[in-house]
C-alpha cells in the first residue's frame, strides 16, 4: 500500500515543473532538533506562552533568552540530515523549486538549498527592540540580556513569534508559490500554526497535488492527496532521488 502511495508520488514528482515544499520541526528532528509538539517535544515542560509571545520577552526576556540560548547551543552541534540534502537536490534540478521552511535552524541552508523563505524567521540573527537593527551572530550563547551594539537597546531573537506577522516578503513568495505549483509537498509539520499551515491547502485550491510526509497522521495528512507515513529523512530521499 505505501509502495503504490511511494511510487504514485515519486511519478507526480518527476513530472512536475513546478513544486513548492513546506517542511516543519519534524525534518530537522533526525539531525537532533527537537520538535515542538511531539512527545519529547520543546513544550513538554514549557508553555509557548510564556517564551514565544512578545508579551512574554517584554515580561521576562532572561527566561526567554535562556531558552533560545539552549536552542542555539543545540542546533550549533548539528548537521543536516539526508531530508535536507534530497530537498537541496531537487532545488538544483528544477527551474521552479520554493522551499518555504518554518524551522528557524538553518539546516536547509547548511545542506544547499538557496531559495529558502524563513516563514519564522531564524535563530542566528538578532534585532534591536529599539532601533531595529538586524545583525547575524553565530555566538553560541548571547547571555541573559544581549544588548545592541549600535544604540544599546535591548535585543530579541529574529524569530516570529505567536500573535506577530510573518515576514511580507517571505510570506508573499511562499503565496505566490503555493499558488503557481503543480506539486505541494509538505513534511514533518503537524500544520497547526497558521498561516504556515494554509499554503497547502492554498495550493490545493490552486489545483496543485499535495504529498504530505509525516510520521503521524496530522489534519493536513488527512486532506492530502497522498500521504505518506515514516521519517522524512528517509521518505524523501527515496522520494526525490533523480
Ligand atoms: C516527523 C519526524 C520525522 C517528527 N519525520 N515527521 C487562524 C488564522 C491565522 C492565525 C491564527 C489562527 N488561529 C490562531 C492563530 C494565531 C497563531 C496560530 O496559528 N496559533 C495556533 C497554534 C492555533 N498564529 C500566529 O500567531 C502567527 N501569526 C499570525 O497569524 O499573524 C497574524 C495575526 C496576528 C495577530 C492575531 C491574529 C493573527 C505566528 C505564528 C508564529 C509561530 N512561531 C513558532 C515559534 C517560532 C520561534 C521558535 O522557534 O521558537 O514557530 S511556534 C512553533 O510552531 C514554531 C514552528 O515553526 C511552528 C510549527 O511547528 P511544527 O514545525 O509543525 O512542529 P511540531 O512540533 O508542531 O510538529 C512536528 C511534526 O513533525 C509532527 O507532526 C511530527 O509527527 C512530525 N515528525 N519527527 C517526519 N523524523
Amino acid at each position: 500500500m505505501q509502495k503504490d502511495l511511494l511510487d504514485e508520488a515519486r511519478r507526480l514528482l518527476h513530472k512536475a515543473t513546478s513544486i513548492c515544499v513546506l517542511t516543519g520541526a519534524g525534518v530537522s528532528a533526525e539531525s537532533g532538533v527537537p520538535t515542538f509538539r511531539d512527545k519529547n517535544g520543546l513544550w513538554r515542560n514549557h508553555d509557548p506562552m510564556q517564551l514565544a509571545t512578545p508579551e512574554a520577552f517584554a515580561a521576562t526576556p532572561a527566561l526567554v533568552w535562556e531558552f533560545y540560548n539552549h536552542r542555539r547551543r543545540c542546533i550549533a552541534a548539528v548537521e543536516p540530515n539526508a531530508g535536507h540534502l534530497a530537498l537541496a537536490a531537487l532545488e538544483r534540478r528544477l527551474h521552479d523549486c520554493t522551499l518555504a521552511t518554518q524551522n528557524v535552524d538553518r539546516l536547509h541552508q547548511k545542506a544547499g538549498s538557496r531559495n529558502v523563505l524563513e516563514l519564522h524567521g531564524d535563530l542566528w540573527t538578532t534585532r534591536c527592540t529599539a532601533c531595529g537593527v538586524r545583525q547575524e551572530d553565530s555566538t553560541h550563547d548571547l547571555g541573559a540580556r544581549p544588548l545592541c551594539p549600535a544604540c544599546g537597546g535591548l535585543l530579541r531573537p529574529n524569530v516570529v513569534w505567536f500573535g506577530e506577522l510573518l515576514p511580507q516578503d517571505a510570506w508573499g513568495q511562499a503565496l505566490a508559490a503555493a499558488k503557481r505549483c503543480q506539486v505541494m509537498l509538505v513534511a514533518g509539520t503537524s500544520a497547526t500554526v497558521q498561516p504556515a499551515a494554509s499554503l497547502a491547502l492554498m495550493a490545493r485550491e490552486h489545483g496543485a497535488r499535495v504529498i504530505s510526509c509525516n510520521l503521524e497522521s496530522t489534519a493536513l495528512s488527512k486532506a492530502a492527496d497522498i500521504a505518506l507515513q515514516g521519517k522524512s529523512g528517509e521518505l524523501l530521499p527515496l522520494l526525490l532521488e533523480a
